[in-house]
């Protein structure tokens, strides 16, 4: 009786009784990352992130590659077995959506999306899950923003401007991006009819590459090209089929989104490439926030904002250390 007594004392002292976390004190945290395409850079960079949080705040990360339906189900039973709390997801298909969001609950796991949103059955995003990703409209307009303005620098008549425009319609993410860039060159007085959709099979530069080839072929009219995607990797795809029909930096603009290892090294050839430019965005904030947020709901129930929408800013060859050094992310 008197052991139960000061033990309730002491509970309630350090304020476990009032405040119960929703981890018991003594369970190590263990947090799940789950990537669609762990080879890409810009996953690796919200992988190393994640381990940063990871270190400041004490929890066990596991990074998991997930590029296919079973590959996230069969994980996400695998961190229920390893008893984590939690994990943090980008999936290779939205679509997954009810089925993820049912396999985290039966498991007993929180869940948070990022980069990529899941949708319902008709479509929707599924707002009960918190997400983090990018303001993919407006980014995209400052890819066609920046598109406009070396067109115009350059001198070129838009009428002998073809522009490439990567699509990857399976992502609404992806979708908005385009829709921004294309959206913005047309209101710089781009015409409509010279945008050239190359649609991609898979997110990555080999498609893209594969992509870009038809449309150049399809139309020999253009004497320059420019070129977007939803990504660096999209767009590098599109540089390279340009290259390989003779339109080199002279006469191609490609600018991508992501900053992240592709775009650097494409920087760092001691000549310019088409590849001008990419808006950088944060794996600082897709990474460590998303697992701190994670880290912080299971340690003390507190929910993370439901969608929260990150910037980015455009980087050429020439100011690119002064940009991540203003995003953050010089150092890494
Ligand atoms: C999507 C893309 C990635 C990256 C991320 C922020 O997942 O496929 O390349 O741009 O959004």
């Amino acid at each position: 009786m008197k052991r139960r007594i000061f033990l309730t004392l002491a509970a309630a002292a350090t304020g476990v009784l009032f405040n119960a976390p929703v981890a018991q004190a003594a369970d190590p945290v263990k947090i799940g990352f789950l990537v669609k395409q762990p080879e890409e850079p810009w996953f690796q960079d919200e992988w190393k992130f994640a381990e940063i949080a990871a270190k400041e705040q004490g929890f066990t990360l596991v990074k998991i590659g997930a590029p296919s339906g079973e590959k996230v189900m069969s994980a996400i039973d695998n961190l229920s077995a390893q008893k984590a709390q939690g994990f943090v997801i980008c999936t290779p298909d939205v679509k997954l959506g009810p089925g993820i969001v049912a396999k985290a609950k039966a498991d007993g796991l929180k869940m948070m999306t990022v980069d990529d949103r899941l949708v319902d059955g008709s479509g929707k995003p599924i707002a009960s899950v918190p997400h983090m990703g990018i303001s993919a409209y407006n980014i995209g307009k400052q890819v066609g923003d920046g598109l406009a303005a070396e067109i115009k620098k350059r001198g070129w008549d838009m009428k002998d401007v073809g522009a490439i425009d990567v699509t990857y319609n399976q992502l609404p993410t992806a979708v908005d991006r385009t829709t921004g860039a294309t959206d913005a060159l047309v209101a710089a007085g781009f015409p409509k009819a010279n945008v050239v959709e190359a649609a991609q099979a898979k997110t990555d530069t080999e498609n893209a590459f594969n992509a870009a080839n038809i449309a150049l072929t399809k139309n020999p009219q253009f004497k320059h090209w420019v070129a977007y995607a939803l990504n660096d990797e999209g767009v590098l795809g599109a540089v390279r089929a340009a290259e390989g029909r003779g339109f080199k930096a002279d006469n191609m603009v490609g600018i991508g989104i992501g900053g992240s290892e592709s775009a650097m090294n494409e920087f760092k050839k001691p000549s310019p490439t088409g590849f001008y430019g990419t808006v950088i965005i944060s794996p600082k904030r897709h990474g460590e926030e998303t697992s701190t947020l994670m880290y912080d709901w299971i340690k003390q129930g507190k929910e993370p904002p439901m969608l929260t929408l990150t910037t980015g800013m455009l980087a050429t060859r020439d100011n690119v250390g002064e940009v991540r050094e203003k995003m953050g992310l010089a150092s890494k």
